[in-house]
């Protein structure tokens, strides 16, 4: 049974089916999101796009009323020219990333190699549960609830998604494969 099976069967009374993993980049002025959960809640939108300010006392940061992306199928509709040109970076960065993974199982910071740094890393966020994304201007570690080395799995093997699921726990099914690929190397970004 999935979480969306659960939700419709009404057994569990104000559940919310949480985004599984997000995966988030950003320049000076924009941040894009992409949400990667079961699809069963209309309401979620699965790219976030906003404008961020951190000049002022409370940044403008993922306030989901704030998401420039109005409609999914066409995210650049109703955008102004900067958004629309700032969407269209940001998800060519987005797509690279994700071409990473999908070529580097284990390889979580994304620098072309899997190697003691991911184990490193891995535990460092399996004991804090950060993301492992770093923000680009403060270059601190962005905190949340799933992490980049979360991988995509089918019965435990890894396996891109759609086919693949992220499980939403930094885990020990994610160290194994960080181990089984100790020393792979792949393309950089
Ligand atoms: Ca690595
Ligand atoms: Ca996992």
């Amino acid at each position: 049974m999935s979480c969306c099976d659960l939700l419709k069967s009404g057994d569990v009374p104000n559940m919310k089916v949480l985004p599984l993993s997000q995966l988030a980049v950003r320049n000076d002025t924009f941040k894009l999101i992409q949400v990667n959960s079961e699809t069963c809640d209309p309401e979620e939108r699965p790219m976030q796009l906003y404008r961020i300010n951190e000049n002022t006392p409370t940044p403008l940061l993922n306030l989901p009323a704030l998401n420039l992306i109005i409609d999914q199928k066409e995210p650049t509709k109703g955008l102004t020219n900067e958004e629309a040109d700032n969407y269209t970076a940001l998800k060519n960065e987005l797509d690279s990333i994700q071409d990473s993974e999908t070529q580097c199982p284990g390889d979580g910071n994304v620098d072309g190699i899997v190697n003691q740094q991911d184990i490193n890393n891995w535990t460092l966020f399996h004991k804090s549960g950060s993301t492992g994304a770093t923000d680009q201007t403060t270059g601190k570690i962005i905190p949340a609830s799933s992490s980049w080395y979360d991988f995509p799995m089918k019965n435990g093997v890894f396996t891109p998604p759609p086919e693949g699921a992220f499980d939403g726990f930094t885990g020990m099914d994610d160290l194994k494969l960080i181990q089984g690929n100790l020393g792979r190397t792949c393309p950089p970004r």
